[in-house]
């Protein structure tokens, strides 16, 4: 059956809709014939397909043009699509396919010129940069508090000639323990309980860095005069005044005729430096396997002037480490003689010092990172 004119239901439309059909009705009104309306649809259509072709928008804003036009939910696609309800069926394949190619052929016309323009603006954009204008600022990080306090106690000790030694955070048993005079199944191996890294116990993390110090003094005879600053490890529960690791300054001073006299003064010219000119030190009698004698080390409270506060728990005084003269065995285990030579050695953690200096009541905020905790030490050195 050959479709007619008179046998499609035309719906009359509204002008606006009008504007780029081709419009049976006018085809009607002009009283056309259907052969001439058909020829007239694949006309306009291939006019269509051969602007998209050739179209050559200048600019963004005539790309963005050709976008509406071709694209756009308006688009004079359309139109051409809706003429084919009215086609006679042997017709509507051959016109389907040209529609295809149309509006493929406008989306790929598009995405190539939408590329081009954008090649084109970032090689517009990177000569448009202006090399002379300032840089953005930049911000700096701020020291870690341990840092700050490790570093002003070397300081301090480099001021009466201690130099820094370093040493291995894996330790073997001998420098971890039977050189420091705790041999195997000594009780106090039990304080410095640590993490083993094999099964017969040989290798683990240092719980002190008093090996580093058995380290120098197998190496060198005395004079000795050294401070050992660096990371320790404990087996701790972690709360707020204990942690499975944290930093320790050491020290170690070798010579003839040292005695505990040079041990209390050095102490004390420590801890006014440390925390002014005022505080006053107090050694109370302790037990260490390195050291004997040995002894715990307070400083008078700086916070209340011993009239007695939360941080002296109100007895005045605050513990600041461990001390004592070197036990002869450990020089002995060095090859270092201990009828000739003498010496004190001394132990402190860091964050401890950093917590009394800072007034920090919680160990574990050394290790959190937390930087609304570090930025708070911007104006520290
Ligand atoms: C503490 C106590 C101390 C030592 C560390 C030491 C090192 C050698 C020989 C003898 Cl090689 N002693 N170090 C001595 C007494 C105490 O530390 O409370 N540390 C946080």
């Amino acid at each position: 059956m050959v479709n007619t004119v008179s046998s499609l239901a035309w719906q009359p439309r509204e002008e606006s809709k009008m504007k780029t059909l081709f419009l049976p009705i006018e085809a009607r009104k002009k009283n056309s014939t259907f052969a001439s309306f058909m020829q007239e649809v694949f006309d306009k259509a291939n006019a269509i397909l051969e602007e998209i072709k050739t179209a050559q928008p200048a600019d963004a804003d005539a790309l963005e043009h050709f976008r509406i036009k071709y694209l756009g939910s308006k688009n004079v696609l359309k139109d051409l699509f809706g003429a084919m309800a009215q086609l006679p069926p042997e017709r509507k394949k051959e016109y389907g396919q040209l529609m295809n190619t149309l509006k493929t052929e406008a989306e790929l016309k598009f995405e190539s010129l939408k590329e081009g323009f954008s090649a084109a603006g970032s090689k517009q954009s990177q000569s448009a940069v202006d090399v002379t204008a300032p840089a953005y600022g930049f911000k700096f990080g701020t020291r870690h508090p341990v840092s700050i306090i490790r570093n002003k106690m070397i300081d301090i000790f480099a001021r009466i000639g201690f130099t820094v030694a370093e040493g291995p955070e894996i330790e073997d048993d001998w420098h971890n323990f039977t050189a420091l005079n705790t041999p195997e199944d000594h009780p106090a191996r039990d304080m410095q309980d640590t993490f083993f890294l094999d099964e017969k116990c040989e290798w683990m993390l240092r719980s002190q860095t008093s090996t580093v110090q058995i380290r120098v003094m197998e190496q060198q005879q005395p004079p000795i005069r050294i401070i050992c600053p660096g990371r320790v490890f404990r087996n701790e529960t972690i709360s707020a005044r204990a942690h499975c690791t944290f930093h320790q300054v050491e020290g170690l001073y070798i010579d003839k005729d040292v005695s505990f006299a040079d041990l209390k003064q050095t102490m004390l010219y420590f801890a006014q430096e440390m925390f002014g000119s005022d505080v006053q030190v107090r050694f109370r009698p302790s037990f260490f396997p390195f050291t004997e004698p040995s002894a715990e080390m307070d400083v008078s409270c700086f916070v209340c002037n011993q009239k007695g506060c939360p941080v002296c728990k109100h007895s005045g005084w605050v513990e600041i480490g461990g001390c004592g003269m070197v036990d002869p065995a450990v020089l002995t285990n060095c090859r270092i003689d201990p009828d000739v030579y003498t010496g004190f050695a001394f132990g402190m953690g860091i964050e401890r010092i950093t917590m009394l200096k800072y007034r920090i009541n919680d160990l574990r905020l050394f290790f959190e990172n937390d930087v609304r905790f570090l930025k708070q030490f911007e104006s520290a050195v």
